[in-house]
């Protein structure tokens, strides 16, 4: 079946997705939704047809049924479709451990940082733009500092010398902390394991600058 990818090249969340694509080797149309151009063309109605949520990414699996959301939904699909690399391996105690990471990432960092919450930051409550790149840093440096105490010491990886979903979450979330600038101060770890991630074909395809859409 025909994949279709609804994606943003700036999207972590979508950029998780990709990762997770191009490890498992599957090849999916992309489809950009601008979430600036035309006031944000998450908000279009055919977009919320496919997305109620008004959010990338989305997974068109091509059976006329309703395309999967939620990145991590999305990853733990692929997973459990195409086993090979495994992003959850491990017992049941270290999948929970895995996805306890990936979802302070995915469930503590991320929702307060969207460009909604931003938006809504400076249109309706009166903040300024440097205000909300301060926020948006505060909520990055003290939520991947709580991520990076709980990997499990050494390994190329988060989780060793194995990739997983936080890895998958973690790469997207260092290319947000740098686009806005802030500090990798204490974070020499999760530093270390973006460079070890990126240096991967599959990581490097992902990128928001690859991407056809990027601008
Ligand atoms: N929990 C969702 C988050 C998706 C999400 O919020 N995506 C952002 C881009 S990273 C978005 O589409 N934002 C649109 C907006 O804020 O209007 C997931 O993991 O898929």
């Amino acid at each position: 079946m025909a994949l279709t990818l609804y994606t943003y090249y700036r999207s972590s969340a979508a950029y998780r997705v990709r990762i997770a694509l191009n490890l498992k080797g599957v090849s999916a149309e992309h489809r950009a939704i601008h979430l600036v151009k035309d006031g944000g063309q998450q908000k279009s109605e055919a977009y919320t047809r496919i997305n109620p949520n008004r959010t990338v990414p989305a997974l068109d699996l091509g059976d006329g049924a309703r395309p999967l959301v939620q990145s991590l939904a999305i990853i733990e699909y692929l997973d459990e479709t195409i086993p090979e690399p495994r992003l959850l391996p491990g017992d049941a105690a270290m999948r929970a451990r895995i996805r306890a990471a990936a979802q302070v990432i995915a469930c503590d960092i991320h929702p307060v940082n969207n460009s909604r919450v931003g938006a809504y930051l400076k249109e309706k409550l009166g903040h300024s733009q440097d205000e909300v790149i301060a926020w948006m840093n505060h909520w990055m440096e003290t939520g991947l500092a709580a991520f990076q105490a709980l990997l499990p010491p050494g390994g190329r990886y988060c989780f060793g010398g194995t990739l997983t979903l936080a890895d998958l979450c973690l790469v997207p979330q260092m290319y947000n902390l740098n686009r806005w600038g802030g500090s990798t101060k204490g974070l020499d770890r999760l530093v270390t394991i973006n460079e070890a991630c990126l240096a991967l074909p599959a990581f490097d395809a992902a990128r928001p600058e690859k991407q056809p859409d990027a601008e």
